[in-house]
């Protein structure tokens, strides 16, 4: 599924968990990629533009807890920029077993009709429901005798009639043989393909629909035409009340992102997708899911909400006092790790970075790994004197051999610890000259990620 996509971005994302710091100039160079990874699966540029300028405004400039490292958050900007771009909406198909439920399927020609009703048979079998195929498709040469070749194996009936020239006799008989049976709770219907615009094809649909009463009206659209999807989406939301989307051939495009896009800011709601030739080629379009397999991990909702649930854990006031006077001291810092070290997100946070999965093979326990660098940083913390806490610069030589004895760690640690340390303290200055006066409130500097262990 639209792999150059999914790995154009999952590089992106690794860029931003290999930086030391997230700072313009990544910034920078991560909205190129994004921007070339969204235009090469023909996204409009619009929207392409749109989304990169939310992305570097938020990444660079929203204030964030201090527990939530700086890279997290940019990752989740990202994750909820294409969200929001693919529709947040998650509106699944929702089908009455209790009652009969009538699908038709319209769709221009060579769109996926057919393929997409054998799909959907096979699909709505599998969750119990009694399926049966009625093929409306009195146009096309062959057109039964390719419905009947792809679905009857499965098991299903398919109701046609080779002889009979209209399409609307053809389904009227079809509902009658159908409802009869009365086990049948689930009839498709197939349509003619020969239209090759949509006015056409949304004329040809109102007259069946009067005669069919379907439950629901699905639009089969080929994703290969890219952001072009965005016309027939339109004219298809204006006829219908009642309509959903199949996007197919998502496996062989390029341009799937841009179908989905274009289809997605109508307003249309797409609920599956495609992905093959085979009956079992369905996949239901979750735009989160979606998103979440595009960066490279099923379970970036838990980056996600981790991220969320920091920012409902208030900063002390005495830190945010320190970072608008631009004076941060030891003490703060390990006030901040306490904090973080009480907070079961900091180490979800961690562990859940798409993109790092296959990276960190071997590395199974990266939540416990960077709970227990937060503790080591703190047992560090508590090693110092007072006038350590308060004044980071005296920490030299024989106070670090020290500090190191007291907590159990080395040296090295203590001085990667302090180097952390000053590299924020010059961050929060660069950043307080940036903004003027006012200085940050509460936000945490770039660069204070990698106190955080990610
Ligand atoms: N790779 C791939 N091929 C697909 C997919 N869906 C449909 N196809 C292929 O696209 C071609 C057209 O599919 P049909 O289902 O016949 O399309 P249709 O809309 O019924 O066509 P008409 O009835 O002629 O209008 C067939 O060769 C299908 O195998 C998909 O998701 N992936
Ligand atoms: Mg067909």
């Amino acid at each position: 599924m639209l792999e150059s996509l999914s790995s154009s971005l999952r590089k992106t994302i690794l860029k931003v968990r290999g930086a030391p710091i997230v700072d313009e100039k990544l910034i920078n160079e991560l909205i190129q990629d994004l921007e070339n990874a969204l235009l090469g699966t023909d996204v409009n540029l619009d929207l392409v533009l749109d989304i990169s300028q939310k992305v570097k405004k938020r990444a660079l400039q929203d204030q964030i807890p201090m527990a939530v490292s700086r890279k997290n958050y940019t990752i989740k900007v990202i994750y909820d920029e294409l969200t929001d771009l693919l529709g947040k909406r998650y509106a699944p198909l929702r089908l009455n077993p209790n009652e009969l439920n009538i699908l038709m399927f319209i769709g221009i020609q060579g769109s996926g009709k057919t393929t997409s009703i054998g799909k959907f048979a096979n699909y709505y079998q599998k969750r119990g429901f009694k399926v049966g195929v009625i093929g409306g498709d009195t146009f096309r040469p062959g057109a039964l005798a390719q419905l009947k070749q792809y679905i009857e194996p499965i098991g299903i009936e398919v109701y046609g009639e080779e002889k009979e020239k209209k399409a609307i006799n053809v389904i009227k008989n079809g509902l009658k043989h159908f409802k009869e049976k009365k086990s049948i709770n689930l009839i498709l219907i197939d349509t003619t393909g020969r239209h090759k615009e949509e006015k056409a094809l949304i004329k040809e649909m109102e007259e069946i629909a009067k005669t069919a009463k379907p439950t629901e009206i699905i639009l089969i659209i080929d994703a290969s035409i890219g952001q072009q999807a965005q016309a027939q989406a339109d004219a298809f939301n204006r006829a219908t009340p009642i309509g959903s989307i199949i996007l197919t051939k998502m496996d062989g495009s390029a341009k799937g992102g841009g179908a989905l896009s274009a289809v997605a800011i109508t307003g249309g709601v797409i609920r599956f997708y495609g992905e093959g030739e085979k009956i079992q080629d369905l996949v239901e379009f979750n735009p989160t899911r979606f998103v979440g397999s595009l960066l490279g991990m099923g379970d970036i909702e838990g980056l996600v909400e981790s991220v969320n649930e920091a920012f409902g854990v208030e900063d002390t006031a005495e830190l945010r006092d320190a970072f608008k006077k631009g004076k941060l001291t030891l003490r703060h810092f390990k006030t901040q790790m306490e904090t973080a070290n009480k907070q079961s997100s900091l180490g979800k946070i961690v562990s859940k970075i798409p993109g790092v999965g296959g990276l960190m093979a071997g590395h199974t326990d990266l939540e416990a790994e960077s709970k227990e660098s937060v503790k080591r940083f703190i047992a560090i913390c508590s090693a110092m004197t007072d006038e350590e806490l308060d004044n980071a610069r005296i920490i030299k030589g024989s106070r670090i051999q020290r500090i190191a004895r007291g907590s159990g760690t080395s040296p090295q640690e203590v001085k990667l610890l302090l180097q952390q340390f000053n590299q924020m303290s010059k961050q929060l200055k660069v950043m307080r000259k940036m903004r003027g006066r006012r200085g940050p409130q509460g936000g945490l500097p770039p660069g204070m990620e990698g106190l955080l262990g990610g």
